[in-house]
C-alpha cells in the first residue's frame, strides 16, 4: 500500500508513524496538496492528505479511517481495550485532532487569504477554539501522563505529541510552549523515540501556498 502526503501534515505523519508501529510496509509518496495538486488530483480526486492507496487499488481518504483499516490489516489496536481507557484515549485524540484542524485553518487564513480579506473574528474564534483544545489536552496529560516508552505508546500518544510539534513548528506565536508544560515534555519524549525520528516532520512545505 501507498501513503499519498507529505509528513509536515499531522493527519499524514500520525499515520506513518502508526504503520510503522503496526509494523505494515507501506510505499510513502510524499505529494503536497498545494505544490503537487495536479499530481495528487491524478491519485485521489479529492486531493486530502493522507491519502491511501491500498494494494487492491482502494483509494482511501482521512487519518482515523486509514487508521481503522491499518489496524484490521494488523490485527492489533493501538488503541486500549478498557472502555473506561479507550474513553480518555479517545478525549486525548479528539483535542488533539481539533488542534491540527485549527492550526490548518489558522495557517491557511495567513497562507491563502489575501490580507485585505481576512474576516478577523474569525481567526479570533479559531484560535480560542485552538487554545482551549490544547488547555484541555495538557491538563489530561499533566493528571495522566500517556505512555511514551517505544513498547507502551499508543494512538492517543502519537496524535497528541505529533499535534503539537505540527502546531509549535507553524505557529508558536499564539500557542506559547509555556503555557502547555504537559504537552512540552509529552512531545519531547515522544520525539526523541526512533519511531518518531524515522518520520520527520520537516520532509517539505505542505501548507504553503505555492
Ligand atoms: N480530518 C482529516 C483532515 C485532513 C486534512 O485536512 N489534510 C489537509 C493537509 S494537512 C488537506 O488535505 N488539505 C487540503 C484540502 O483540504 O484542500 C484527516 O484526519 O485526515
Amino acid at each position: 500500500m501507498k501513503l499519498i502526503g507529505m509528513l509536515d501534515s499531522p493527519f499524514v505523519r500520525r499515520v506513518a508513524i502508526s504503520l510503522r508501529l503496526l509494523g505494515l510496509p507501506f510505499e510513502h509518496a510524499a505529494v503536497s496538496v498545494f505544490r503537487g495538486f495536479d499530481e495528487f488530483q491524478r491519485i485521489n480526486p479529492v486531493v486530502k492528505a493522507p491519502t491511501l492507496v491500498c494494494d487492491d487499488g482502494t483509494v482511501l481518504m482521512d487519518s482515523t479511517l486509514l487508521l481503522a483499516y491499518a489496524e484490521a490489516l494488523a490485527g492489533r489496536s493501538l488503541h486500549a481495550r478498557e472502555p473506561g481507557a479507550l474513553a480518555r484515549e479517545l478525549r486525548c485524540v479528539g483535542l488533539a485532532l481539533a488542534a491540527c484542524e485549527k492550526s490548518a485553518q489558522i495557517v491557511y487564513e495567513r497562507a491563502l487569504r489575501p490580507a485585505d480579506k481576512r474576516h478577523e473574528p474569525w481567526v479570533q474564534r479559531i484560535t480560542g477554539q485552538l487554545l482551549a483544545a490544547y488547555g484541555e489536552l495538557d491538563r489530561e496529560l499533566a493528571a495522566r501522563p500517556l505512555d511514551t516508552t517505544a513498547a507502551g505508546l499508543g494512538q492517543a500518544g502519537i496524535t497528541s505529541a505529533v499535534a503539537w510539534t505540527f502546531t509549535q513548528s507553524v505557529l508558536a506565536d499564539p500557542v506559547p510552549a509555556a503555557a502547555f508544560p504537559a504537552l512540552v515534555a509529552h512531545a519531547a519524549a515522544c520525539e526523541a523515540l526512533p519511531v518518531f525520528q524515522a518520520v520527520p516532520c520537516d520532509d517539505g512545505v505542505t501548507l504553503q501556498a505555492a
